[in-house]
């Protein structure tokens, strides 16, 4: 869709004030793939594990069930893969492909598309396609429902299903040691439909932050603001008094925002209607009050935001722009002149606001903790829950041998290290074992340590296709345990993951308890259609008002009510009783 200004951009752009875009690049230069919030201390190595005896294949435990000790098989054997890459490479040839063969004796036999192409591959296989051992992919855009329709159809088998047969690391490195992780993967009828994985990237778990130059605040000699009026008060200041020190009082942007991911319009909502009442984008303004389903857009605090915002805007402090420009137009404004010009832009890290590997302008911005507001509200966003939410690999029931397939599966959670070479590449090359001098994000003793050295070469054929990265649901490695420098007055980004650990920190000490928190559900498919439609209609209504409401083409004093009741007309009601159904049947 082109992007057209018009007349109607004041309006359109408030009207994205609250879009529900979601967050999910990092934006950071570290590692960050299949990760968990499971740290410690570095597992036994994999290749070290004992091999299995006998020759007819893989050999029984002490417990009685069938060994998950390397090699998993020892005849030839082969399990096929449907995934998506895009690189255009060859799998077969990875080098972890041949590294994870080499330790199970598994062959892979891959069937790879384009992402753009895998979903719908993906449904015509369940509706009896082609066969296959194992689905997996990149993406990991397999929601629930779509999970427990083929599971409960049979088209996928339970991973649990194996449990007592097979030993299994998923089961005993993972579940048994997160029982949240555990509840939130079973489906109602107990089922375990896939192997998962979870993020551990500690920044990217509070998005919803306020960048605020700092180097402007000290030139005017601003506290940090921990109240919206002192917020406010801020932003006038910026606005009038040439805070980025050029000789131009009229160049500073007070308050800007831009419309994408991580940086999206809805974090403003995010952040600063949190001062007012609980508000967190990330969750479609979704949260539990005394066990119930709430919307935060109802809420008296909401109104009492909608005021706040609305002066902001009638004063001129937010910035035109805000709700058009895209991150790369966002960026090139802050990083083409001589100095910075946003004072405040609400993003997950910097990296929305300037160009982080061009320029050292990052420096200038702390996340401002989140603001208490004027009933002592102070709270920030809880997503916790819904690490869980999407599936990455699941065995197929087409499989002709089902069991080595969920074998291979599980073996990529033998150990930390297993993880680290699917994600990573090759211990000594790409990463390794950190030095005890190392240390990590958190300001702790690190544990890994990528090799920075390792420059890709054009041409070579490891660095071309040496991991399978987030390809398969592998054993988790912390985010916040990759070595990280600890000095920021050294140029470039070498702390910069330190910087937006540290950043982060105000925000989880804020962030809502759990028990506000809606867990994600596997909802049947016409609940699940029903939530969607309902979701789409109110939340648009929700955005026209909002963005009416705040540049003044409503009245927050008369047009309140009539909104309460639209929104009523449209089936928020249902939609409320929808999730207060299965969250009855969740805590059964
Ligand atoms: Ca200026």
């Amino acid at each position: 869709m082109k992007r057209t200004r018009t007349v109607l951009a004041g309006a359109l752009a408030m009207a994205m004030l609250l879009s529900t875009m979601g967050c999910s690049d990092s934006g950071s230069s570290a590692p960050a793939s299949g990760s968990s919030s499971q740290g410690g201390s570095a597992a036994p190595s994999a290749s070290a594990s004992a091999p299995a005896s006998g020759s007819t294949g893989s050999s029984e435990s002490s417990s009685g069930k069938k060994s998950n000790a390397f090699p998993l098989v020892t005849e030839p054997a082969t399990v096929s893969v449907f995934t998506n890459n895009d690189n255009g490479v060859d799998l077969s040839q990875n080098w972890f492909t041949k590294k994870y063969e080499e330790l199970t004796g598994i062959h892979v036999d891959w069937q790879v598309v384009n992402s753009d192409q895998y979903v719908e591959k993906l449904n015509l296989m369940m509706a009896g396609g082609d066969e296959v051992d194992i689905y997996s992919t990149v993406n990991k855009n397999i929601g629930k429902t779509l999970v427990y329709k083929y599971g409960s159809q049979g088209i996928i088998l339970p991973v649990n299903s194996f449990f007592d047969t097979c030993e299994s690391y998923y089961l005993d490195n993972v579940l048994k040691n997160d029982e949240t992780w555990y509840k939130a993967v079973t489906a109602p009828d107990g089922n375990i439909y896939g192997f998962n994985d979870v993020g551990s990237c500690f920044h990217c778990s509070q998005p919803i932050k306020m960048w605020v130059n700092k180097s402007w605040m000290d030139r005017l000699g601003i506290k940090e603001p921990t109240t919206p009026d002192e917020f406010y008060d801020m932003l006038v200041r910026f606005k009038n008094e040439d805070a980025n020190g050029n000789g131009d009082p009229n160049d500073e942007v007070p308050l800007s925002n831009c419309t994408e991911a991580t940086g999206s319009s809805s974090f403003m909502a995010g952040y600063l209607m949190n001062a007012f009442t609980y508000s967190n984008p990330s969750q479609k303004y979704l949260y539990l009050q005394d066990g119930k389903a709430t919307v935060s857009y109802t809420q008296d605090g909401w109104r009492e935001g909608l005021r706040y915002l609305n002066k902001l805007h009638s004063e001129g402090l937010m910035d035109p722009e805000a709700y058009i420009q895209d991150r790369t137009t966002m960026k090139n404004r802050n990083d083409s002149g001589d100095v910075t010009v946003f004072g405040a832009v609400p993003a997950q890290h910097t990296g929305v606001l300037t160009n982080t590997n061009a320029n050292d302008r990052w420096k200038e911005y702390i996340a401002l903790p989140p603001l208490t507001g004027p009933t002592g509200l102070c709270i920030t966003g809880n997503s916790s829950l819904s690490n869980y939410d999407m599936y990455r690999t699941m065995i197929s029931a087409s499989s002709k041998n089902p069991e080595l397939a969920f074998r291979f599966c599980d073996g990529l959670f033998a150990s930390e290290e297993v993880g680290l070479m699917a994600g990573f590449g090759e211990e000594g090359v790409t990463w390794h074992w950190a030095r005890d001098d190392e240390i990590g994000k958190d300001g702790e003793k690190a544990v890994y340590s990528q090799i920075g050295d390792a420059v890709p070469v054009e041409g070579d054929e490891y660095f071309n296709n040496y991991r399978w990265g987030s390809m398969f649901a592998i054993y988790p490695n912390n985010h916040s345990k990759w070595a990280t420098a600890q000095d920021m007055s050294v140029p470039g980004t070498d702390y910069y993951e330190r910087h937006l650990y540290l950043q982060t920190v105000p925000y989880k000490e804020k962030r809502a308890d759990i028990s506000m928190v809606m867990p994600s559900f596997f909802f049947q498919e016409d609940d699940n259609a029903e939530i969607a439609r309902l979701q789409t209609t109110i939340l648009s209504y929700v955005d026209e008002s909002t963005a009416a409401f705040v540049t003044g083409n409503k009245s927050i004093d008369n047009d309140w009510d009539a909104y309460l009741k639209e929104l009523e007309n449209l089936g928020l009601n249902d939609y409320l009783a929808i999730y207060d159904r299965y969250y009855a049947d969740y805590n059964k």
